[in-house]
């Protein structure tokens, strides 16, 4: 073979493969045979520099620019309309139906929270890509771009296009650049969108190329070719035919309402995803009527976008207030000026411990950007570069504590600070008011407020002062009448015979949550075996570190705490004796569950799993046996993909546990 022929095999090849790997997420060629023809390539090319072609996969490799040079678009970039309403929808659908009669189609296309580009095409060839800028003029970026392989160097086709898409970083692979950072002491994106921009804003391309970037393809400008398509929804096939990554859950709708349930369903269903999405956008269908609409100054007529609440906002530091948590650990809380976020109004958010408001530089009065978390209390993420900054004073650590003004002490060097008094007051009513949640006894009639007024009356000083109580105490109360008493008197008793795990999950013992308790009561069954287990006991449970197995014995060692135990019984709070699992088929095994299942809920699966011995768990690590993966898996699919975890459909679960 001639090496002209080799070269372009192994061009054609490589490109092949980076196509099913990054366009179709679809590998089809293993990382060392990659690498091989890679090197073979490359070395041929510097034997023969004639023979390497704008397309050569060779050419993503990056160089050094000194700056990025303007570059003014032939096609002004539009801005979109949006809205956080559905009503507002239904109008602007009902203001084209006017004019072009009922059930003007639509496509509905989640919004990429990225970065928008433009990237033109001559003869099939990548020739050049530019930011977005003010949609008049950007910024060349064509060597960062050439490092993204779902870019593609060379079309299907060999034609002239323009394209727009979204940059962007997925969720995991910027949590693992995050990462990474923070072991090199480096700064902290503060989420995907910033991370996608940093990467692709390096005047040093090799640098963008090591990052995990990716880009979704969602404008085609066309020209008049008779043959070219005639609606959006054609248009976007057209760039996927042409080696385009589109995505996947594009959607064609006979009208407004099927829109509106497209925002609907992916509303929650976004989370899911492992790219960062901030709305919906709604485009006309028919491309004949999207030019004769047109557009407005800024945006274009046939075009709108919903958007989802939104995630992330800044808003000023009013204060940091102290709480103490029930196992005494101090946490700051950030006090905010009231902003919306993630549908509700949030004046509260969290600042976990001093280091990391050391580490943010957080101080009273900045300006910070607060995050909606999986918690439900949001999160400080960062703090604004803002003019005022440098002269704020510094945030201490407390050197007492907020609410018994005792000493506070670290304990085996952890970052928290921690009151260890027994008789801290909100201490105290943290641990009863955990004791009646719903994760713990489950006591539904006795709230936060209730609990403070009866500690404030002296009425009880722990939890098991709750069992002591009679519908008289309750009567004392501000503005609590007999038959509310009686409910809340009633609850407290319905909470005596809860399980073992409930009981263990109410005691507040540090790092034992609902899980770990779980998997004590299925181990030791009775209290009494508890109090009689020895360190290595506890040591030798799976996922039981030295200072959590050290906790528990402690916990069952302490002389005030077996006291505790003694009088918990003789008021009658005796857990049932745990049964052994109905079936060990699932023994040992750890599931993480993902997707909507077809049969039943997550929570119902999770219990069949548990009847059967095994376990759940919410994150996928090297510990996980099996990832139950039904529709629209998230992220933690990808993750069980990279760590080689067993994935099993639904068939697939019930097959093994029908066996
Ligand atoms: C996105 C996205 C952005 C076309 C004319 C105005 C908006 N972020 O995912 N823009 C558009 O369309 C342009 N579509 C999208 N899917």
């Amino acid at each position: 073979m001639m090496v002209i022929d080799r070269v372009k095999f192994l061009r054609d090849e490589i490109n092949k493969h980076n196509y099913n790997y990054y366009v179709l997420d679809n590998p089809t060629v293993s990382d060392f045979d990659y690498d091989k023809m890679f090197a073979e390539l490359k070395s041929l090319e510097v034997e023969n520099p004639d023979l390497i072609t704008p397309d050569s996969p060779t050419q993503r490799v990056g160089s050094v620019s000194e700056k990025f040079f303007p570059y003014t678009h032939k096609h002004r970039l539009y801005s979109l309309d949006n809205t956080y309403s559905y009503e507002d929808l239904a109008k602007w659908y009902e203001r084209i139906t006017k004019e072009y009669g009922d059930n003007v189609e639509l496509v509905c296309e989640l919004k990429i929270d990225g970065l928008a580009i433009s990237l033109t095409y001559e003869n099939g060839l990548f020739t050049t890509g530019v930011t977005r800028g003010d949609g008049i003029t950007g910024e060349n970026i064509t060597t960062n771009l050439k490092t993204i392989k779902a870019i593609p160097l060379k079309l299907f086709e060999d034609v002239d296009i323009e394209v727009r898409g979204e940059i962007y970083m997925p969720k995991t692979s910027f949590e693992k650049l995050n990462e990474e950072s923070l072991a090199k002491g480096e700064k902290l994106f503060a989420n995907p969108r910033n991370a996608a921009a940093g990467s692709l804003r390096q005047l040093d391309s090799s640098i963008t190329a090591k990052r995990d970037l990716s880009m979704f393809t969602y404008t085609a400008i066309l020209g008049e070719a008779a043959d070219a398509p005639k609606t959006h929804y054609d248009s976007i096939m057209y760039l996927k035919k042409l080696g385009f990554k589109v995505n996947p859950n594009i959607r064609l709708c006979k009208n407004i309402q099927d829109a509106i349930d497209y925002c609907k369903e992916w509303d929650t269903k976004r989370f899911d995803l492992n790219y960062a999405t901030d709305g919906v956008v709604i485009k006309v269908n028919s491309l004949a009527i999207q030019e004769d609409l047109g557009f407005t100054s800024r945006a274009p007529k046939w075009a709108t976008a919903f958007k989802f609440p939104p995630e992330e906002v800044t808003t000023k530091l009013l204060d940091i207030e102290l709480n103490v948590g029930k196992t005494g650990a101090i946490t700051p809380v950030a006090v905010l000026a009231p902003v919306h976020l993630g549908g509700s109004v949030v004046q509260r958010a969290s600042l976990h411990n001093f280091d990391e408001i050391k580490r943010l530089d957080i101080r009273i009065g900045d300006t910070v950007l607060i995050k909606k978390a999986a918690e439900i209390i949001p999160k400080v993420i960062k703090v604004m570069d803002t003019p005022e900054h440098n002269s704020l004073p510094e945030v201490n650590p407390p050197e007492y504590c907020p609410s018994c003004h005792s000493k506070l002490v670290t304990i085996n060097g952890e970052v928290n600070l921690y009151c260890t008094s027994k008789n801290c007051s909100q201490q105290v009513t943290a641990q009863i008011e955990y004791w009646a949640s719903k994760e713990a006894m489950d006591i539904d009639k006795i709230g936060p407020a209730v609990i403070q007024q009866l500690y404030d009356k002296k009425f009880i000083s722990n939890a098991v002062d709750l069992y002591r109580l009679t519908v008289e105490d309750f009567m004392q109360l501000d503005l609590v009448q007999e038959k509310s008493a009686t409910n809340m008197y009633n609850s407290i008793q319905a909470s005596k015979n809860r399980p073992l795990a409930r009981l263990l999950t109410a005691f507040s013992i540090k790092n034992v949550g609902k899980e770990t308790a779980d998997i004590l009561a299925n181990e030791f069954k009775t209290l009494d075996n508890l109090k009689n287990a020895d360190k290595e006991a506890f040591d030798a449970l799976p996922g039981f570190g030295e200072k959590t197995a050290a906790a528990i014995y402690d916990f069952f060692h302490d002389k005030e705490n077996l006291k505790m135990l003694d009088t918990l019984k003789s008021l009658g709070v005796i857990p049932p004796e745990v049964k052994g699992a109905e079936s060990d088929i699932l023994d040992g095994k750890t599931f993480v569950l993902t997707g909507t299942l077809k049969n039943m809920t997550r929570d119902e699966a999770g219990a069949l799993i548990k009847k059967m011995g095994g376990k759940t768990s919410s994150s996928v690590s090297k510990n996980t046996s099996f990832v139950l993966a039904g529709e629209n898996p998230g992220s933690k699919l990808d993750k069980a993909e990279k760590l080689g975890v067993i994935i099993l459909t639904e068939d697939e679960f019930f097959d093994m546990i029908n066996k």
